[in-house]
């Protein structure tokens, strides 16, 4: 009886040792590969959060403008209308980078890239988009570095800055160094409303448009 225990014991011990013993598969994540990319659905903000330590490079993945990039993954999202919408991977434990895209592998156009954004490694990207047009939004990892815990976020946008500059007709000149002092008037606005104000702009002599120190005849 003793002796039949003791077999058991080894028994199960053997069998322990050998589940140890198997290697842990890879860890890909569902949105490795372009076709199973994830939908980004509305209302916005969208949130996302995966593992992309293991997730892999595919042929057709196309090759973002701005920077070099491994272990991606994908999303798709066809907005129900017009607007503007904003991609971050603020949060995310490890340096990203995003492109938007339409098209299909092997014929994408980008619409927009970036790799790093305000001092982080981490990356935004903001584009308009256009009611039951499909955008597909690719985030890897910086060149061959280590993927890591994505975090992602889609939502809407504030429109781009617009910028009109005006520049008096008249300035003056320094005779004492050359420099020639002009001025105008810089309008930005942002999120509906607008700023207005003046600036003062001056310019050192250069080979192509040398100014002259006037002359009395
Ligand atoms: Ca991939
Ligand atoms: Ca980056």
């Amino acid at each position: 009886m003793r002796f039949g225990r003791s077999l058991l014991v080894v028994s199960t011990v053997a069998a322990l040792t050998i589940v140890g013993a198997v290697p842990s598969a890879q860890a890909q994540p569902p949105n490795d590969d372009f076709a199973n990319a994830t939908v980004v659905t509305e209302p916005l903000p969208f949130v996302d959060s995966v593992d992309t330590t293991d997730a892999t490079v595919e042929p057709t993945d196309p090759e973002p403008s701005c920077v070099g990039t491994t272990h991606t993954v994908w999303y798709s999202y066809t907005p129900s209308a017009d607007g503007r919408i904003g991609v971050d991977t603020f949060g995310s434990d490890y340096d990203t980078t995003l492109s938007a895209w339409v098209g299909e592998p092997g014929n994408f156009a980008e619409v927009a890239c970036n790799d790093d954004t305000f001092d982080s490694v981490q990356s935004l990207i903001r584009f308009d988009v256009t009611s039951g047009v499909t955008y597909f939004i690719m985030a890897g990892s910086f060149l061959d570095s280590p993927g890591g815990n994505l975090q992602l976020t889609v939502d809407v946008a504030p429109p781009p800055i617009l910028e009109d500059l005006t520049i008096d007709p008249a300035g003056t000149v320094k005779p004492s160094t050359g420099t020639a002092m002009i001025g105008g008037t810089v309008t930005c606005s942002e999120t509906g409303g607008s700023v207005a104000s003046g600036w003062t702009g001056s310019g050192s002599p250069s080979s192509s448009a040398p100014a002259r120190r006037p002359t009395r005849s």
